[in-house]
């Protein structure tokens, strides 16, 4: 062990200019925060007239008759998303074009006018039982733009989308996200809407408390500030939302992207993308599907920097995904079991460095066995793992426990050979959640993790290392 003396000399640097002078509040999480971080990736689901016109954005002017998804089965997108290893599925229940996916007593637009079931259809009824079904989360995407409402762009609208909401929540919960988009343009009367969203969060936060409520500046998710599904390399769970607002008025992108080191709100980002080029499902970009490769080059720039993957399959006219989406889902799955299945470290001593002694972490049980005890120590200073035998490795992934806040703001990482020889030093900012780091493939007998600069005292909870397929490195 003595090989390690020089590693334990390791000086804990607090930047005095980081955490000392510029301190402040350290925003922390909800339980409900924290639970929708736990489910990481999920599906989104794009679905309605455009399905049928091949328009991304509807005019508002469809008839309603054109939306008949003959051979609509939620059960088949339950068994696909269950399949592909995601926790929950996002309806649109109401895209820009208005048209409702249930049939709503506050509009004329909805499934309820169309051709699909003589009209007694109801897409939210199918899908959230399907999800209770195959324990899925349901949530609801409903566009605050409405291209068909005629009373669009006046006061009375402000009702009619709570109504809406009232109605969503009353009769199809548990709804575990909503989805509010920031498009805001002219209705059918020319004008735009102002819209009332203390009043929506009002009415959202009575019926259903620990629904997470997403849109570009929260209050609960925030988007990442592009639709490629990545998210930034440094990526704090805190934003400032005063004097911005969503759509036009949000914050700058690169700000959605990376956070607030000292935001005021804890508003962890959800990064949105579709496994085809258009949201909606075009039969001409059958071919364009994502392959599973890309799939899990998105999931590490996402969810291996810490925010959620939120990822559209949408399905086709018939009402069900195609076979396409799903052999490149069904893959993209396999690559992540692969890649994340063995933990190379989990039989390797680890040590808790600090104050110039080591200590044995503990383990906090047997399937788990590479997790830490949370470390609460304000003097945390690092942690040592040391392979039985020199280990190929090539990915490393580092969690955060964020329920006092998000801490982390810069490690290093030190690969060392037998003979206690740096190979490699990795650094990086912020970890958060999740911290997926992957480099070229090296020969390590031991690795050693430190904070160099952080708000308040970080607690790790673990320390993972993979070799995956050299292909899946993130460039
Ligand atoms: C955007 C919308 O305009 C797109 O149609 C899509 O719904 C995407 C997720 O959000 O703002």
């Amino acid at each position: 062990m003595k090989k390690y003396s020089i590693l334990i000399l390791f000086t804990f640097l607090f930047q005095p200019g980081f955490s000392q002078t510029n301190k402040k509040s350290n925003p922390v999480p909800s339980q409900y925060q924290l639970a929708w971080q736990n489910m990481e990736y999920y599906f989104f689901v794009h679905f309605g007239p455009n399905t049928f016109t091949g328009l991304e954005w509807g005019k508002g002017t469809e008839s309603a008759e054109i939306f008949d998804p003959k051979e609509l089965d939620c059960n088949q997108w339950c068994r696909i998303a269950k399949a592909a290893g995601a926790t929950g599925i996002m309806i649109t229940a109401k895209h820009h074009d208005g048209f409702c996916l249930w049939p709503s007593k506050y509009s004329k637009h909805t499934v309820r006018e169309s051709g699909w079931k003589n009209g007694k259809g109801d897409v939210l009824k199918e899908l959230s039982e399907a999800c209770k079904k195959y324990g899925l989360k349901f949530g609801v995407y409903l566009s605050p733009w409405d291209r068909n409402h005629p009373a669009y762009g006046t006061p009375a609208y402000n009702d009619v989308f709570e109504n809406m909401l009232t109605e969503i929540f009353t009769n199809y919960g548990p709804v575990w996200e909503l989805w509010w988009d920031g498009a805001n343009g002219e209705g059918p009367n020319g004008k735009k809407q102002i819209y009332d969203f203390a009043k929506f969060t009002r009415i959202v936060r009575k019926l259903s408390p620990n629904t997470i409520i997403f849109s570009d500046i929260g209050p609960d998710a925030r988007w990442c500030g592009n639709e490629k599904g990545f998210a930034g390399q440094t990526n704090w769970d805190l934003l400032d939302t005063a004097g911005f607002k969503r759509g036009i008025g949000a914050p700058p992108t690169d700000t959605l992207n990376q956070g607030n080191v000292w935001g005021e709100n804890f508003i962890p980002a959800e990064c949105d993308v579709s496994i085809r080029p258009g949201w909606f499902n075009h039969k001409n970009e059958d071919s364009l599907v994502k392959s599973p490769e890309k799939l899990f080059e998105i999931y590490l720039k996402s969810v291996g920097r810490g925010a959620n993957l939120i990822l559209n399959v949408p399905p086709d006219g018939r009402g069900l995904i195609t076979k396409y989406d799903s052999a490149s889902l069904m893959d993209f799955k396999k690559l992540r079991e692969e890649s994340f299945g063995n933990n190379l470290s989990k039989n390797a001593h680890q040590y808790f460095v600090s104050n110039h002694k080591k200590s044995i972490t503990k383990k906090k049980d047997d399937e788990n066995k590479n997790s830490f005890e949370t470390i609460t120590h304000p003097d945390f200073q690092s942690i040592l793992i040391d392979y039985n035998d020199p280990t190929k490795i090539n990915c490393i992934v580092l969690k955060e426990n964020l329920s006092n806040g998000q801490n982390c703001a810069k490690f290093t990482i030190k690969l060392l050979d037998k003979n206690n020889e740096l190979i490699k030093e990795i650094t990086g900012t912020t970890i958060g959640h999740k911290r997926i780091l992957t480099f070229p493939e090296a020969e390590v007998s031991s690795v050693h993790f430190s904070v160099d600069e952080q708000k308040e005292a970080t607690k790790i909870t673990s320390i993972k290392t993979y070799l995956l397929d050299e292909r899946l490195i993130e460039q």
